[in-house]
């Protein structure tokens, strides 16, 4: 996610890995100076950031190690601004969040994944149409919300009045998040602005988030300081990040808007998105991991009480093609792959060099999951039973040679093989040198 920046970072870095005087300091802030403007940082975030990284790494004594310091330190600052990190929940439920921004910017792609997100947290949410503005807007959320078990407000005519209704759903009916999405407008459409001050003062949301759009680079950040002049807002949330090859805006939203960037929308569909707290996103922009994260990532998606009863199927040898389509239905709920191996302290770089894989729609899922249902129920739970016969009325159903679906049944016997004795004793350690000898051809 963070490829370009944390480059940047390494390669200053490393600028003063064999020579600690004051020339390679100059030179490493040089670099790091370049490739931050290079990266779409603001000019006066990137000044700022390096007169205080190069105070106090002459203060503590110029090395590799203080530099690195002093650039987390500050770093930190930068990324910091007084207000909420995360999504905070207010004294007394429902939290009620209104999702602001300009035409296109994501509004609603944003909102459902918000949803998403409070959900798998276990959350009951209630999202609100209040976009009567593009004729299809309320189509588009009724269909996300469809597609992911939310519930969803919708009305005609009045905004204000759906809002209305729709914070009073939420209360008498206990749910704990109301998100509120809104029609798309040009900062200069007086009318349309008025009614999102309309919305806000009627609902007196405490969260009023601003969805900017990474694609459009500096200009993002200046309609966002224009929405807080006029509105007021809480957060900013940057979406299409994953279109951003540059990524540099993510670091001047605090210091130029003066609210804190609270998520990152990191692809279109519902499970990418990601909390940006400032002290775990300066940990994976150094390279180092942030494994704080990824822990509160699986334990939303993963069940305790099945990832116990999984377990024990698979150190029983029990784990069947049941089992296999359930747990890639929580694989895809944690995003996409490249994010979750950038979150792992060591992998990072190996994130850098993965393409984002979009495993569920891949050849190879789309196989799998055709030979599955082409499978009896008792075979599906007793892969012991597939003899050859069988496996030839699978390859049929599903329109693949003999030679593909034992390939298959041979990578599944493997996979639950390598699971038995990862889940064991020891598991975590044979999975790092696992992944440290495939790919020992990067750095570490
Ligand atoms: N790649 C990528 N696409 C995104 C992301 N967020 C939104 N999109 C896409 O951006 C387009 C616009 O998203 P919407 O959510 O409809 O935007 P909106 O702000 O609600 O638009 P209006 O209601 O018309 O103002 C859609 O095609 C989304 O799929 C993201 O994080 N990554
Ligand atoms: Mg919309």
């Amino acid at each position: 996610m963070f490829d370009v920046l944390t480059d940047s970072f390494k390669s200053a870095i490393n600028k003063i890995r064999f020579s600690d005087d004051e020339k390679a300091l100059k030179n490493a802030l040089e670099t790091l100076k370049k490739s931050l403007l290079k990266a779409d940082v603001h000019h006066k975030v990137v000044k700022e950031l390096l007169t205080s990284v190069e105070i106090d790494t002459k203060r503590a004594g110029v090395g590799q190690r203080q530099f690195l310091r002093a650039i987390k330190e500050n770093l930190t600052k930068v990324l910091s601004a007084n207000g909420n990190q995360g999504f905070v929940f207010a004294a007394r439920p429902p939290t009620v969040a209104l999702m602001m921004g300009l035409q296109g910017s994501g509004k609603t792609t944003t909102t459902v994944k918000l949803a998403v997100y409070l959900k798998l947290r276990k959350k009951k949410v209630l999202v609100a149409a209040c976009d009567l503005q593009r004729l299809a807007a309320v189509e588009q959320l009724k269909q996300l919300c469809a597609a992911n078990e939310i519930d969803l407000h919708y009305g005609e005519k009045d905004p204000v009045k759906i809002a209305k209704d729709a914070l009073k759903k939420a209360t008498d009916e206990m749910y704990d998040v109301l998100l509120v999405d809104s029609a798309g407008r040009l900062a200069i459409d007086e009318e349309l602005m008025n009614e999102l001050l309309n919305i806000s003062k009627t609902l007196n949301p405490h969260e009023r988030f601003y969805i900017a759009d990474s694609m459009s680079g500096q200009d993002a950040l200046k309609s966002a300081q224009s929405f807080h002049e006029k509105i007021g807002i809480t957060g900013v949330i940057l979406s299409k990040y994953d279109g951003d090859g540059k990524g540099g805006i993510a670091l001047g939203v605090a210091s130029q808007v003066g609210v804190p960037l609270r998520f990152i929308g990191t692809g279109e569909k519902s499970a990418d998105l990601e909390s940006f707290i400032p002290d775990r996103i300066v940990s994976r922009l150094m390279g180092e991991g942030d494994l704080e994260t990824l822990a509160e990532k699986t334990s939303a998606v993963i069940d305790d009480k099945e990832a116990k009863i999984i377990t024990k199927k698979i150190q029983k040898g029990e784990f069947n093609f049941n089992d296999f389509l359930t747990q890639m239905e929580s694989v895809k709920k944690l995003g996409s792959m490249k994010s979750i191996i950038g979150m792992i302290p060591g992998l990072s770089q190996v994130a850098g060099q993965l393409k984002d894989f979009d495993f569920e729609n891949s050849v190879e899922m789309k196989r799998i999951k055709a030979m599955i249902s082409s499978m009896t129920k008792k075979e599906r739970f007793s892969p012991s039973l597939l003899n050859n016969s069988r496996k030839r009325r699978i390859a049929q159903g599903a329109g693949l040679s003999q030679m593909e679906v034992n390939r298959f049944f041979k990578q599944f016997e493997n996979a639950s093989k390598m699971a038995k004795r990862f889940s064991g004793k020891g598991g975590m350690a044979s999975m790092q040198s696992m992944l440290q000898g495939q790919n020992s051809r990067f750095p570490r």
